[in-house]
């Protein structure tokens, strides 16, 4: 047994992730269903680092330092089952089975209760930064046991990213499902980030009139600003990409329908399971359902929409700015709904997850790494018990100031007939958690009267009932 560490499952995540701890100085140990994967890997890339190539999972368990640690990176649901059933039997207590595919957080829970009768450290981690991220330093966040950080972590923060300030972008989570549940929401916030981003770009092309190259400008100063980001970056490059076959903008030739692998659809599943409004995810994940429903949209092309007007020159700038400010205050509240879901799950599970420690591993090597995220750790260093993003008195003052714009672009929008989801959940939410009296109170007479289901008041402790079809005298419930 000489490899402090195995990796099995070398399809582009595991193969790199093993390639990453080789190059820093430890012996993998490497494995994969079809063994031609294995030795694939260590013909084209053993130069790189020590690697023990094993063809059999009792090779590959016995090539491993105790405690065994041993990382899956198969394709998530039954293959992650299969895995485990063929490896746990081989290990002894003390052992370590990591996964870092992109589990649903109540299987890892199923999983980590079940191993933990045998002994074995299930860590259910969430791997951020794509095959790149996975070869020079992704956001990794590992749930599991305490006893397991301490042999996993110092090894996870060898290979991960380093924010700015040089600190690695990894950290113990909580115990069992808490990693995966955290990359859940951190994917479902991407969603939300790409949505805005892309909502901004048609409001300055449909708008505004700017064209794609002009766009891509646009971005490109933003980037260097308050919405300094990896995802805004990105956007630029892809707005300046010219299609080679046609000479016509990239943008233009891409199919108009997004997809999707599931994550953000379970971070807005289980914000409807915990009671958390997470609007701004959820509107992001249906408006990819609403890209994708071609025959849908192609039967209503036809219906009424505004005279489009677009904008002169000097007025299309001056929207241009207000969109940046539309923005930026989208992207609090996405944030803010986002990190208010991962509060309650830690509440729900009892994981007592860090959030300021959360948003310090999202600054480097994953796809919501932004400079905006040292702000929000900044937020909760002050106040760990802060009850909202917005409750920060520097958010709070940032939406303030941005609120005259936010509104005067989702006018244009409406007016326009541009459609901008994101923007007005968001803005929509922020206005609902500012107002003095919401019309619910009017739901609660509704549900009196039709299901007797009873209301507090204002001025009274208890519930009451009124008598709807009687004389309407009130009740005490
Ligand atoms: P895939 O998700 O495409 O999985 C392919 C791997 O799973 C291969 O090694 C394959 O072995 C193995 N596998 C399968 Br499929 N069924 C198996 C079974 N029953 N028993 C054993 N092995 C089995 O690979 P990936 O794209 O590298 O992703 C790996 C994990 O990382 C996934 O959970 C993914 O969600 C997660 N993730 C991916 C990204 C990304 O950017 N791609 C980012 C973050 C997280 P074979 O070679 O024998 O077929």
């Amino acid at each position: 047994a000489s490899a402090q560490i195995g990796v099995t499952g070398l399809a582009v995540m595991g193969r790199n992730l093993a390639r990453n701890f080789a190059r820093n100085g430890y012996t993998v140990a490497v494995h994969n269903r079809t063994a031609a994967k294995t030795r694939a890997l260590v013909e084209e890339f053993g130069h790189e680092g020590e690697f023990v190539g094993a063809e059999t999972a009792e090779d590959f368990v016995a090539a491993l330092e105790r405690p065994r640690r041993l990382v899956v990176m198969v394709k998530a649901g039954e293959p992650t089952d299969a895995v485990i059933k063929e490896f746990a039997p081989l290990l002894e207590p003390g052992d370590m089975i990591v996964d870092g595919g992109n589990a649903h957080f109540a299987d890892t829970r199923r999983r980590e209760r079940e191993l933990r009768e045998q002994g074995i450290h299930f860590v259910g981690t969430g791997v951020s930064g794509g095959e790149e991220g996975a070869l020079n330093g992704p956001s990794i966040m590992p749930g599991g046991s305490k006893e397991s950080y301490e042999a996993l972590g110092p090894m996870l923060e060898k290979i991960s990213a380093k924010a700015a300030d040089g600190s690695p972008c990894t950290a113990h989570i909580g115990p069992d499902g808490a990693g995966h549940f955290v990359k859940m929401v951190h994917n479902g916030i991407e969603y939300a980030d790409m949505q805005l981003i892309a909502e901004a770009y048609q409001l300055l092309r449909d708008v505004a009139g700017y064209s794609p190259a002009e766009i891509a400008d646009i971005f490109r100063t933003w980037n260097t600003g308050r919405l300094d980001s990896y995802l805004i970056e990105i956007t630029a490059e892809v707005l300046a990409h010219v299609d080679a076959a046609t000479g016509e903008p990239f943008v233009d030739v891409v199919q108009d329908q997004a997809e999707q692998k599931g994550t953000g659809r379970w971070t807005v599943q289980i914000a409807l399971d915990l009671g958390v409004p997470v609007s701004g995810i959820a509107e992001a994940v249906f408006a990819r359902a609403v890209s994708g429903h071609k025959d849908l949209r192609d039967a209503s092309r036809g219906l009424a929409g505004p005279k489009a007007q677009p904008l002169g020159k000097e007025e299309a700038s001056a929207f241009a700015d207000q969109v940046e400010q539309a923005l930026y205050a989208s992207k609090i509240v996405s944030y803010t709904q986002g990190f208010h879901e991962i509060a309650a799950g830690s509440d729900a599970y009892d994981w007592n997850v860090d959030l300021g420690q959360v948003a310090s591993i999202w600054r480097g090597g994953c796809i919501i790494r932004a400079a905006f995220l040292d702000r929000i750790r900044a937020a909760y260093d002050a106040r760990a018990d802060l009850p909202s993003l917005l409750a920060d008195e520097g958010f709070a003052r940032e939406i303030g100031e941005a609120q005259d714009d936010w509104r005067a672009v989702l006018v244009a929008a409406t007016l326009q007939g541009v459609p901008a989801p994101g923007f007005a959940a968001a803005l929509a939410y922020y206005d609902a958690l500012r107002a003095d009296r919401l019309p619910a109170a009017l739901t609660q007479g509704q549900r009196d009267y039709f299901g007797a289901h009873t209301y507090r008041r204002t001025d009274r402790e208890g519930s009451f009932h009124t008598l709807w079809g009687g004389d309407r005298s009130e009740v005490g419930a």
